[in-house]
C-alpha cells in the first residue's frame, strides 16, 4: 500500500537499520521504545492486522521475533501484537512488538 508507513519501511523508502531481515520479514527498533530493548517485526507484505495474516507467515514472524529475542534478551522478553482500537493498534500494518531489558508488569495496561 502506497500510503502505509510500514510498507515504506519494508520497501526501503523510509530507511531503518534492520536488526534482522529476510525475504518475508524485517525487524527494526521501535521509534518510541517502551522498554530498554523494543523492536518491531513486520511482514514485507501488507496485512492490516494479525487476523489477516496467513498461518505460515504468522509462524515465520513469531519465529523471527523469538530468534532475535533469544540472542538480544537472555533474561526474557515479551512479544505483543496490538490489534484494533481496544488493542491499542496505531499503525495498520501488522507488527509484533518485542520488549525486554526490564521486568515486565502484568496485567498490561
Ligand atoms: P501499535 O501502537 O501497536 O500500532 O505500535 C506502533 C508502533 O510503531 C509504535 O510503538 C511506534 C512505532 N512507530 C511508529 N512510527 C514509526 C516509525 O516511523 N519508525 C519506527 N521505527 N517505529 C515507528
Amino acid at each position: 500500500m502506497t500510503d502505509c508507513l510500514f510498507c515504506k519501511i519494508a520497501a526501503g523508502t523510509i530507511p531503518v537499520t534492520p536488526i534482522f531481515e529476510d525475504d518475508r520479514v524485517i525487524a527494526f527498533a521501535d521509534i518510541n521504545p517502551q522498554a530498554p530493548t523494543h523492536f518491531l517485526v513486520i511482514p514485507r507484505e501488507h496485512f492490516a492486522d494479525v487476523t489477516q495474516v496467513p498461518a505460515e507467515l504468522l509462524g515465520h514472524l513469531l519465529h523471527a521475533a523469538a530468534r532475535v529475542a533469544e540472542t538480544q534478551l537472555p533474561h526474557g522478553h515479551r512479544i505483543a501484537i496490538n490489534t484494533g482500537p481496544d488493542g491499542g493498534q496505531t499503525v495498520q500494518h501488522v507488527h509484533l512488538h518485542v520488549l525486554g531489558g526490564r521486568p515486565m508488569g502484568w496485567p498490561p495496561g
